[in-house]
């Protein structure tokens, strides 16, 4: 009696046995029952094969030569699956600027209770483009299979966009695995998430020009300075400029410093310049001149203002000159003519306005200007730079002559701005001379006179010439 078993695995087994029922004598006595027993362990082949496990034993006997064959099939039920992890392993979270690197982690992992080969991965990036893995690293066996229960660790690094961030969506990462077993695709994706904000800078400053602004005509330029301060890409950047006359100003520029494609790129300034001529009114109105540019975008709408002061030093002068311009001089005599002229000149900055002229003649009446005639423009200002004319005339009396001083006119100028009063004069000199012609008669009276004591009478003519 010779039995033998042949395992799943086509190995010939070795049996345990055998326990014989009637009589431990090594003859299979009528009626008895040789028990043998074996044991198999199942392997991965058997499982990854997939058919039931079939063990065979085969018996011989002199009486009955056989062989006599039995089997026991194990049927099997294993299959394959696998599971696909990916993460974010390095990186900041959120990502808040272009250039920042996240590190993914992908794992591939047998859960299942066959072998699966033809394991590929594929990689799909943030942007779209397919990513390079590195790996596998095999956590069992370096045999190119996913072995049961092994797992294959993938890396991959993504450098953020500026195209990401501007978009301002979760990125997302996703890998994809297929394989003989588990065709799936079984896919996993990483989302990193984004917070980046728009925010710029607005600068204007007075880049030439005298400081402080004394005069009209004065020529300030402005520089402007626009600068992204934030982590997104602006857009729709427009700049308007409000200049100190409350005219709206024409920006020259702009300047990108990155790159001259119209967008505010991460980081970047764009430079516009402005030149302002200060008006007269400017000056009289005093204030600081204030230029004030807005900016608004897409992006950071504000809209967001800076401004240029500068400040305004121009003070209100005027100067007052009579002259004489006309008579004779000096003055001999009552009834002579004298022509004044009268100028008032604007010596400062400012438009003066309220101008009064009053004149006080050499009789002490107050006298009767004409004019005035303004030099530049007639419009009852005294414009800077500007000068009026009056006029006027005395005639000399016998009073002025006999007094036989100076003959004094005198004007007296206020304004609003300058409001003194401001005065000048003109002296006349007189020169008249008192003269006498004498004749003298006897008018009664001896002739010869012939005695002492008599009267004389003296008849004195007086005669005043005037030459
Ligand atoms: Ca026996
Ligand atoms: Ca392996
Ligand atoms: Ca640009
Ligand atoms: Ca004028």
């Amino acid at each position: 009696m010779a039995a033998s078993d042949l395992l799943p695995d086509g190995s010939a087994g070795t049996l345990s046995g055998p326990a014989e029922s009637i009589s431990a004598n090594g003859e299979l006595n009528v009626g008895e029952s040789w028990t043998y027993t074996i044991s198999y362990t199942v392997t991965q082949t058997d499982v990854d094969a997939g058919t039931d496990l079939t063990n065979t034993v085969s018996v011989v006997s002199n009486q009955v030569p056989g062989p006599t064959v039995a089997s026991a099939l194990t049927p099997l039920s294993a299959s394959a699956s696998l599971t696909v992890d990916k993460v974010r392993s390095n990186g900041t979270d959120p990502v808040t600027a272009a250039g920042e690197v996240i590190d993914y982690t992908v794992t591939v992992q047998n859960t299942g209770g066959l072998t699966i080969t033809g394991v590929a991965a594929s990689d799909l990036l943030p942007d779209g483009s397919a990513g390079t893995l590195s790996g596998p690293a095999e956590s069992i066996s370096a045999n190119g299979e996913l072995n049961v229960g092994e797992s294959w660790i993938y890396t991959i690094s993504y450098t953020v966009t500026q195209t990401d961030v501007d978009a301002g969506t979760e990125l997302t990462n996703t890998v994809s695995v297929v394989s003989d077993q588990v065709p799936g695709p079984t896919v996993a994706s990483a989302l990193t998430p984004l917070s980046a904000s728009a925010s710029l800078t607005v600068d204007k400053v007075r880049s030439n020009g005298t400081d402080p602004v004394t005069a009209a005509g004065e020529i300030i330029d402005y520089t402007i300075t626009v600068q992204n301060t934030g982590g997104l890409t602006i857009t729709g950047v427009i700049a308007s400029d409000l200049l100190p006359d409350g005219s709206t100003g024409t920006l020259t520029g702009p300047t990108e410093s990155i790159s001259a494609n119209s967008e505010l790129n991460v980081g970047e300034s764009w430079i516009y310049t402005i030149s302002y001529t200060v008006t007269q009114d400017d000056m009289d109105a005093g204030t600081e001149l204030t230029n004030t540019v807005s900016v608004v975008s897409n992006q950071a709408p504000g809209p967001t203002l800076d401004s240029a002061l500068t400040p305004l030093s121009a003070s209100a002068s005027l100067t007052v000159d009579k002259v004489r311009s006309n008579g004779t001089d000096p003055v001999t005599a009552a009834g002579e003519i004298i022509d004044y002229t009268i100028t008032v000149q604007n010596t400062g900055g400012l438009t003066i306005t309220g101008v009064a002229a009053s004149d006080l003649l050499p009789d002490g009446s107050t006298g009767t200007l004409t004019g005035p005639t303004e030099s530049i423009s007639a419009n009852s200002e005294l414009n800077v730079g500007e000068s009026w004319i009056y006029t006027i005339s005395y005639t000399v009396t016998q009073t002025d002559v006999d007094a036989g001083t100076e003959l004094t006119n005198t004007v007296s100028v206020v304004s609003d701005q300058v409001p003194g009063p401001t005065v000048a004069s003109a002296l006349t000199p007189l020169s008249a001379s008192a003269s006498l012609t004498v004749d003298k008669v006897r008018s009664n009276g001896t002739d010869p006179v012939t005695a002492a004591g008599r009267s004389l009478i003296i008849l004195l003519l007086f005669k005043t010439r005037g030459d």
